[in-house]
């Protein structure tokens, strides 16, 4: 087989792997990006080790007449290691930090000063790390002029490490990859388009290092996760569900408010959440708002309601605000729809005005046949992302939906009875919901209100969605 087919195979395998992945990953950094490496995997599969050892070989190492082979730790490490027994030739071993006892070695292994050393990278982005292992082997008199990367991100690195008089070659470009991918059609062209604009537009930016690794937040404990929000309400929240170990929204779909009050009375120990359709009640008063907000506080649940705002911002914020239910004086948080655009956002963001209130955006629904696009929802995580401080979480379907382990997903169409209800509602168990779909707050309505034994059926929720909730992060 020929150099560029062997290159194309390896190509695809990368993407198969999981060792490069698009979409829209948030680093620990705070950047996005549409495309992220994590060649770390590569130890998991020997003939992807094998192959990209040879490619390297083959393309770089056979034909260079350096002493020593030096890989930038960690990712690098195993390939320079194969490189070295397939050249033959000697390797250094860089550490990250001097050993705090004994010789304080940066570089381990045996040499001379004047002896010269091929660098050996995984992905280039700034050119940052490769720099750092460059300049540390140069301060022990050793001469690191070249450098053999697998991927480079076309990001500047390479020009920046020219400038450092270090020659750079690498087996793919971003460029060359997604060629490839979009031939074995593993991206579309727009995605390919996307990325090349992203990186037009990203310039030298800083490495992702595996400390910028994007987070899965499905794997973080509503603990941590408290920590990393920036909304009150979406802090409150984690707390609630941590300390009362329930991820249990109730959707008191009644229509009388004595129903709900009693409802709530019975159950309020075991949700973390209720949610309220304030339009359904036909005897709604102020008093039933006061006597709501005590069994919130005497149970220690919060209250959504499940408005779903969808006109402009001037009448939102009056629908929020004033009229007969005076949304924005007792609930915690609401729903909102993304589809009129910023403005619903900057008009709750207006009235809200520094009190402690959360919104719930709505980026998919449970409902067959809704209309929603995969665009649609991209664009309503991206404006969501403008008011960090407004924003509670999402109400949507799938895991892969957002990314901030600071957003709370919450997800209806939960029922352990039946799958749909006749008229468009589709319902998952709580374990798909949780395990699969990501969510991290589910809704449940009629599972429970329309129980004969509403006590009975809440407690069975909460203890499924909580123990899937467990098998999720790894607790027991
Ligand atoms: P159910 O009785 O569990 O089907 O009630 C689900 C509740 O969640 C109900 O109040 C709906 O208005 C609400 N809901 C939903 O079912 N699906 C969605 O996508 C959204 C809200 Br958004």
């Amino acid at each position: 087989m020929g150099f560029d087919k062997k290159l194309e195979n390896l190509a695809v395998k990368l993407f198969e792997i999981n060792a490069v992945k698009f979409g829209e990953f948030v680093m620990k950094s705070g950047l996005t990006t549409p495309v992220y490496f994590d060649l770390r995997v590569i130890v998991s599969y020997p003939e992807v080790l094998d192959l990209i050892s040879s490619l390297l070989y083959e393309f770089s190492v056979k034909s260079s007449s350096c002493d020593h082979l030096c890989g930038v730790p960690y990712t690098a490490l195993p390939i320079a290691t194969l490189l070295s027994v397939l050249a033959k030739k000697p390797m250094l071993m860089r550490r990250k930090e001097a050993k705090a006892y004994g010789t304080k070695k940066l570089i381990e292994g045996h040499f001379k000063a004047g002896q010269t050393v091929l660098i050996v990278e995984d992905v280039v982005t700034s050119g940052g790390s490769v720099l750092e292992t460059v300049n540390d082997i140069r301060k022990e008199g050793l001469v690191a002029e070249e450098a053999v990367v697998i991927v480079d991100r076309q990001q500047g690195g390479v020009k920046n490490l020219e400038a450092n008089n270090v020659h750079v070659k690498s087996l793919f470009t971003i460029s060359s990859l997604l060629e490839i991918f979009v031939k074995h059609g593993k991206v579309t062209k727009e995605t390919a388009e996307k990325v090349k604009e992203y990186l037009k537009n990203n310039q030298a930016v800083k490495e992702p290092t595996v400390a910028d690794a994007p987070v899965d937040r499905t794997k973080l404990t509503y603990e941590k996760r408290e920590k990393l929000a920036n909304n009150p309400i979406a802090k409150k929240l984690f707390n609630i569900m941590a300390t009362k170990k329930s991820n249990l929204c109730l959707s008191v779909d009644l229509t009388s408010t004595s129903k709900i009050l009693d409802l709530l009375t019975r159950v309020g120990e075991h949700i973390c959440l209720v949610k309220t359709h304030v339009d359904i009640i036909e005897d709604f008063s102020e008093s039933f708002v006061t006597q709501l907000k005590q069994l919130a506080d005497r149970f220690g649940f919060l209250i959504l309601e499940d408005r779903k705002f969808a006109d402009i911002g001037n009448t939102v914020s009056l629908q929020y605000s004033k009229g007969l239910y005076k949304i924005g004086d007792w609930a915690d948080c609401v729903t909102v729809h993304s589809l009129p655009g910023e403005g619903v956002l900057k008009a709750i963001s207006a009235s809200v005005n520094g009190v402690s209130k959360g919104v719930f955006l709505l980026a998919e629904m449970s409902s067959e046949g809704n209309l929603i696009t995969p665009d649609y929802i991209e664009q309503t995580v991206k404006v969501a992302a403008k008011y960090p401080e407004l924003m509670t979480g999402f109400v949507c379907q799938n895991k892969k939906t957002f990314s901030d382990p600071g957003l709370i997903q919450l997800t209806p169409g939960v029922q352990l009875q039946s799958s749909g209800d006749g008229l468009g509602q589709v319902y998952n168990t709580p374990e798909k919901i949780i395990l699969e779909n990501g969510a991290d707050i589910a809704v449940v309505g009629r599972g429970i209100v329309a129980a004969k034994n509403p006590e009975a059926q809440v407690v069975i929720y909460r203890d499924a969605l909580w123990k899937a909730y467990a098998e999720r992060v790894g607790a027991k």
